[in-house]
């Protein structure tokens, strides 16, 4: 494999996570929760409420564990609209039919993809669901939206469902399933890498429906709803992962599968490694105009006429 080439060819980058909070204990920082926290149980039974409500699936017993019930969730608001159709584009191209689950954070994109759902691709309004904490703030900013997401991973957890989730802004230049399904028994968690090494990027994220896992994801909302630090959804993750108490095995995505938008659009690296990429990622692009005018120059921008 290429691993090693492709980690000496990584750009150099800022540390994504210099500060203590990577090192820092589960213990400590639950100890610092704000008093107005609430316990893990009473989240639990928050949270299970959104089982009943409008984003409730059918209950999947699971039987066996191949192959598993799987849900690909992806969120967008209306600033991300056309980039959710490439990348919706992108997976038509790839003839996968798999179920996606489409989290709208705002009434013009519910009613834009509402349009369109079916029994493989459901179309949900996130302001149906009930979010803990610091979560329920109505306030638009990406991180916002993005911490959301552990919201939605718990209920699809919860329902028994595998879920994939998969940032707006990406492009599937293969199908990324059988990569995960060929190890399936010998991990719980596969996640894309960020700017280090071994350091979580949530924005590709496999996770197996089992209680461990299920678990994991419980701190991880408990952490960013209610912790008097404000974590990044990335930092939180990766500060529970490291944490001696959370014991799911990890699979990290090489970067030479699933690189970051830094290495992909980079014309050496590109020249190079493009070829083995499954997902192209469109981090680090700046807002939507530079991502589409990047992913038009690559020629993964699928909706222009002719394309
Ligand atoms: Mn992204």
């Amino acid at each position: 494999m290429h691993v090693k080439k492709v980690l000496q060819a990584r750009p150099e980058v800022k540390r994504s996570c210099p500060g203590p909070e990577c090192s820092v204990n589960l213990p400590i920082a639950l100890a610092k929760l704000k008093q107005n926290s609430i316990s893990i149980n009473a989240l639990r039974k928050m949270l299970d409420q959104n089982i009943e409500g409008s984003f409730a699936l059918p209950v999947v017993k699971r039987t066996g564990l191949t192959p598993p019930t799987f849900v690909i969730l992806t969120t967008t608001n209306s600033n991300f609209a056309s980039i959710m159709d490439n990348w919706l584009e992108s997976l038509r191209r790839l003839r996968v039919r798999y179920n996606i689950t489409l989290m709208s954070e705002d009434n013009e994109t519910f009613s834009y993809f509402a349009r369109r759902s079916n029994s493989e691709f459901r179309v949900i309004l996130s302001s149906d669901l009930i979010t803990p904490g610091r979560l329920g703030r109505n306030i638009p900013t990406y991180q916002q939206i993005i911490r959301k997401r552990t919201v939605y991973i718990y209920t699809l957890l919860r329902n028994g469902r595998d879920v994939l989730l998969s940032d707006v802004d990406t492009v599937w230049i293969k199908d990324p399933l059988p990569l995960i399904f060929k190890n399936y028994q010998h991990f719980d968690i596969w996640i894309a890498q960020g700017r280090e090494p071994n350091f979580p990027c949530p924005c590709f994220f496999y996770l197996k429906s089992i209680p461990r896992v299920i678990e994991l994801v419980l701190r991880w909302i408990q952490v960013l709803a209610y912790s008097e630090k404000v974590y990044t959804d990335q930092n939180a993750l990766a500060m529970l992962l490291r944490s001696p108490e959370v014991k799911v095995k990890v699979d990290y995505l090489g970067y030479e599968l699933f690189p970051l938008g830094s290495q992909y659009f980079n014309d050496s690296w590109h020249t190079d490694h493009a070829s083995t990429v499954y997902i192209v990622h469109g981090n680090h692009l700046g807002r939507g105009e530079e991502k589409i005018a990047m992913f038009r120059k690559h020629g993964i921008w699928y909706l222009d006429r002719g394309q």
